[in-house]
């Protein structure tokens, strides 16, 4: 009987190790986006990127500036002071699931426009 409980608390031990590591492995990540493309385009670049939630969204400032990112009905997650200094940038933490969309207000009617979907 003695062995068996050994057993089973050995076993107990392996399963919190586990448990342990996937929290180890499940660190939250930041993903960068450039404010206007490489190639000079008034673009986001990825326009989208797809994040878990607690992750990063870090937006550099690239090149073509000034920009911003407003999201609209979140301004939690909005940045409206206009970055002009390349390699200005700013970082948003998103913590609930769900699709957001945002544009940058000087370039908005040049199609300057992105999105964030937090799964
Ligand atoms: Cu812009």
């Amino acid at each position: 009987m003695r062995s068996v409980l050994r057993t089973f608390a050995a076993a107990c031990c392996a399963l919190l190790m586990l448990i342990g590591l996937n929290v180890g492995t499940a660190q939250a990540a930041t993903v960068e986006v450039k404010l206007g493309t490489d190639a000079g385009m008034l673009a986001f670049e990825p326009s989208t990127v797809t994040i878990k939630s607690g992750d990063t969204v870090k937006f550099i400032n690239n090149k073509l500036a000034p920009h911003n990112a407003v999201f609209e009905g979140h301004d939690e997650y909005s940045h409206g002071d206009l970055a002009f200094n390349p390699g200005e940038s700013w970082e948003e933490t998103f913590t609930e699931a769900g699709t957001f969309d945002y544009y940058c207000e000087p370039h908005r009617g040049a199609g300057m426009v992105g999105k964030v979907v937090v799964e």
